[in-house]
């Protein structure tokens, strides 16, 4: 029986998911979002090698999207080989990249599988940290079926360390997995927003199936039952599964509780809530109907909401289809089809190990750090037991507070307490520095970005965004430049509760924060 007829043939549906039932018990009980086989309860994008399977933690320890610690050290590249889609979202202009996993209103350059590979050899020599090859878009991976295989199998082929990664909306996946498993396709993402077809039809207006446009509740219907069963049979076959999930304030915030569950239930390894961003110039349904997306505080509430269920990846940040580096930055730019021409590609395998080791030994040391730093905590009388608050850091990557505040596009926001320095998410913003000197104008968005925090830590700062940060609220700290980024948020957080018992400064509750929406700024790209 075809996968297609599986949809059509309900009892056949049931049939192959009671199996798909059956080979998931076994394999959540050795699985990573269970309480399995390990005996762990929790692992997930900000777990570690003692939170999980051994097998599972050799797949997520430097790949930057299903570890949050790895995100610091390693880098991932996409290629822009599926220009297709088989579905429509009302979030989404195929002007531009898919919006399941690329913000809104970028155009990636599109490459056909050899240049791809050309690419991604280029991009190897030249930045060793880079470990994982994503195709997610600029449409739908698996609606292009031949070019993303062919683009998998020569890298399988020619870059044998480079981890293999892919993203899709779902559709095609239950008649794919079978070529996923064959190429070593470790990661796969689907972007399921709903798991009931009267909330789908609200995002989906219409989707092509087995030769044929759906629209309305039964196109949302046979979407949701394809996620469903492609995510059990990856499950079964042992892939690895991330969820993203785009946040729709009044369409599916509180429902996305409910597709954390059934998505922990069906083995996802984690779940990365994202907010929807619409503006009217990117031209989508949503956009022009005034959709608004969700408030920093709307966005971590639905996340903590789904504490208990599948893990939470909170460190997306919606990359574009051509993107290269390090999660935060886009290197995209250095690596256009004319500049890697004139790049002389050495993919050496040694080269690479031995980078990645001295990596590695780096993202050891920011871990060590980070421990003594709890302990002393523990032990320290004046650090209050029930505060709990946001700080954000400026960094341009191996986990350090090492960058000024006028460089930053964006600023890493940690939940500090007594017993922890947890990664939350990211703001971006416009560059205040423009070159030699600080644009005044930029600081208000900057605040309303950061505006739920207590501090910014950066490794130094002008007197003029000193001021009016601390005007806003906001602590301004540039004590502890250049040390790893959890211990430093630690000292800061003793240090202010210290300040506090001391009577010297009052603690106040900060306010809501701002999702940037729009483009960066003219002047912030060209600095940029
Ligand atoms: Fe790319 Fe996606 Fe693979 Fe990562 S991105 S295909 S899992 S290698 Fe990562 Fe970018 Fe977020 Fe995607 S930060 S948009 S989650
Ligand atoms: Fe756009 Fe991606 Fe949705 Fe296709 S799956 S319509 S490319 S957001």
């Amino acid at each position: 029986m075809s996968q297609a007829a599986a949809y059509v043939d309900a009892s056949n549906l049931s049939k192959s998911r009671q199996a798909v039932s059956q080979i998931l018990e076994t394999v959540a009980s050795g699985g990573c979002s269970t309480t399995g086989g390990a005996g762990k309860s929790s692992c997930g994008s900000s777990g570690g090698p003692d939170d999980m399977p051994a097998e599972i933690w050799e797949k997520v320890k430097n790949h930057p999207c299903y570890s949050e610690e790895a995100h610091h050290h390693y880098a991932r590249m996409h290629v822009a080989v599926a220009p297709a889609c088989n579905i429509q979202c009302n979030y989404c202009n195929r002007k531009y990249d898919c919006s399941n996993e690329s913000r809104p209103g970028v155009v990636s350059q599109k490459l056909t599988p050899d240049q791809a590979v050309k690419k991604v050899l280029a991009v190897a020599s030249e930045i060793p940290q880079m470990t994982v090859l994503g195709i997610a878009g600029p449409g739908d991976s698996l609606a292009n079926p031949k070019k993303t295989f062919d683009t998998m199998r020569m890298l399988h082929e020619q870059a044998p360390d480079i981890k293999l990664c892919l993203s899709t909306n779902g559709l095609a996946l239950p008649d794919q997995v079978d070529e996923i498993v064959k190429y070593n396709i470790d990661h796969v993402t689907i972007t399921i927003n709903m798991v009931d077809p009267a909330v789908g039809e609200k995002i989906y207006p219409w989707i092509f199936y087995d030769h044929k446009r759906y629209t309305g509740y039964e196109a949302a219907k046979i979407l949701h039952e394809r996620q469903m069963l492609g995510l059990e049979m990856l499950t079964a076959r042992g892939v690895l599964t991330k969820i993203n999930s785009v946040l729709i304030p009044g369409i599916n915030d509180e429902h996305l509780i409910e597709v954390n569950r059934e998505v922990k239930k069906r083995g996802a390894f984690l779940h990365n809530i994202m907010p929807l961003i619409s503006e009217p110039e990117h031209g989508t349904v949503f956009g022009l109907t005034g959709q608004r997306g969700p408030t920093a505080q709307e966005l971590k509430a639905v996340q903590d909401a789904c504490a208990g269920g599948a893990n939470l990846m909170r460190h997306c940040r919606q990359c574009r289809a051509d993107a290269v580096g390090l999660l935060g930055e886009d290197r995209s730019e250095e690596f256009t089809l004319d500049k890697i021409d004139d790049i002389e590609v050495v993919y050496d395998l040694d080269r690479r190990r031995a980078y990645q080791e001295q990596v590695e030994n780096e993202r050891q040391a920011q871990v060590a750090a980070k421990t003594e730093a709890l302990a002393a905590q523990a032990a320290h009388d004046g650090v209050d037991p029930g505060m709990k608050l946001l700080v954000a850091v400026a960094t341009e990557g191996h986990g350090k507070v090492n960058q000024h505040f006028g460089h930053a596009t964006e600023f890493q926001i940690f939940e500090v307490s007594r017993d922890e320095a947890l990664f939350v998410g990211h703001r971006r913003v416009d560059l205040y520095c423009q070159g030699g000197y600080g644009e005044d104008e930029q600081l208000p968005s900057i605040v309303r970005a950061i505006n739920d925090c207590h501090a910014v830590l950066v490794s130094k700062i002008g007197a003029c965004p000193r001021d009016e940060l601390t005007a806003a609220g906001i602590e301004p700290v540039d004590a502890y430049a250049h040390d790893f980024i959890e211990k430093a948020a630690l000292s800061w957080f003793a240090d202010y509760c210290e300040r506090i018992a001391r009577g010297d400064i009052v603690h106040r509750a900060r306010g809501d924060a701002h999702i940037r929406q729009g483009a960066f700024s003219g002047a912030a790209e060209k600095v940029a």
